[in-house]
């Protein structure tokens, strides 16, 4: 018998749960490495943590690790219901009011190792936190993909952490009635883009889908704090939707909109999701990059042990 400590968490209703002991050994290499180790050696205890019987298609899993650089508080793996992810901004923003529901961290800036790189988190007084992603950019603007059973679309390929083919071209209205149309719809896109080439960087697979509706108003920092620029769709790489605004998708996002010179470094931007929760972002341009910042707040859900009982048929989880 196997016991592993969590704490749940979720993050405007994407539920993440931090694994804080009884991980696998993965070495003590970068967090890259360690992820390789992870992948390679240990996968079935990913699907142990998130999926079902104990998880679900939605939830994100973050495994607690040793940072290599002495300056981080903490390196973090994330991974879901098919695998793992460069980043993830509604689970840093879930990590760090879990370390600080814990005790373990006051407010203040920090910074935390990733596989994409190290990204800095601020713990507000108020308990918000804001994420500084790590450097987003658009990579393809328009592409053109043939998507069966719904003709050409047309999008841009970006990246904010993870890859993804951000698209306006659709009909459907972006609110939860839509959820089985907005799904196949966005699948049907994630399908269609590997056989026609269209990739992320160095052939990187683009495997989340993000809808938009109209932009409502372009970010002003100026402008009142209910104002909501546009509502996202989210398809992560599972098949399940993001239920927040996806701080990911959200850099993605804003660096095309800075790009189309929609979005101004220091405006903000009120990025909400299918669900009515809402991220806050803004750009800054520095050393000829761009870096995105999200805030938004995560509640904990629970604290518990896992277990994993290798008489158990479904022990390592019903793999998908
Ligand atoms: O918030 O970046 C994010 C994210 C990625 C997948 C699910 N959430």
């Amino acid at each position: 018998m196997h016991a592993i400590h969590i704490l749940d968490s979720h993050t405007a209703g994407e539920p993440t749960r931090l694994v804080l002991d009884g991980g696998p050994d993965l070495g003590s290499g970068s967090i890259a490495e360690r992820l390789a180790v992870f992948r390679s050696l240990h996968d079935r205890f990913r699907s142990a943590v998130v999926n079902e019987p104990r998880g679900s298609d939605a939830l994100v899993g973050a495994l607690l690790c040793r940072p290599v650089d002495p300056t981080c508080i903490a390196g973090v793996i994330y991974f879901n219901n098919v695998g793992y992810l460069g980043m993830c901004g509604h689970g840093t923003i879930g990590l760090v009011a879990s370390l600080a529901w814990l005790g373990r961290i006051q407010p203040g800036h920090h910074r935390i190792e990733t596989p994409a790189g190290i990204v800095t988190a601020q713990l507000h007084a108020d308990g918000e936190v804001t994420v500084g992603n790590v450097p987003s950019y658009r990579l393809t603007r328009n592409a053109q993909v043939d998507v069966p059973g719904y003709g050409q679309v047309r999008g841009d390929v970006a990246w904010g952490g993870n890859w993804f083919f951000l698209t306006h071209d659709h009909r459907f209205p972006i609110d939860m009635a839509h959820l089985d149309e907005l799904t196949a719809y966005a699948w049907a896109i994630r399908t269609a883009l590997p056989g026609q080439g269209i990739c992320g960087r160095d052939g990187a697979e683009i495997d989340h889908i993000e809808l938009f509706s109209p932009v409502l108003e372009a970010g002003g920092a100026t402008a009142s704090v209910d104002r909501i620029d546009g509502s996202n769709f989210v398809l992560c790489p599972g098949k399940a939707y993001d239920r927040s605004p996806c701080g990911t998708g959200t850099s993605a996002n804003m660096a095309c909109l800075w790009a189309d010179g929609v979005l101004k470094p220091g405006a903000l931007w009120r990025q909400a999701s299918v669900t009515g929760g809402v991220f806050t972002g803004h750009i800054e341009e520095r050393d000829r990059q761009l870096w995105p910042f999200i805030r938004g707040s995560a509640y904990v859900t629970s604290e518990a042990r896992l277990h994993l009982d290798e008489r158990d048929p479904l022990c390592w989880g019903i793999r998908l």
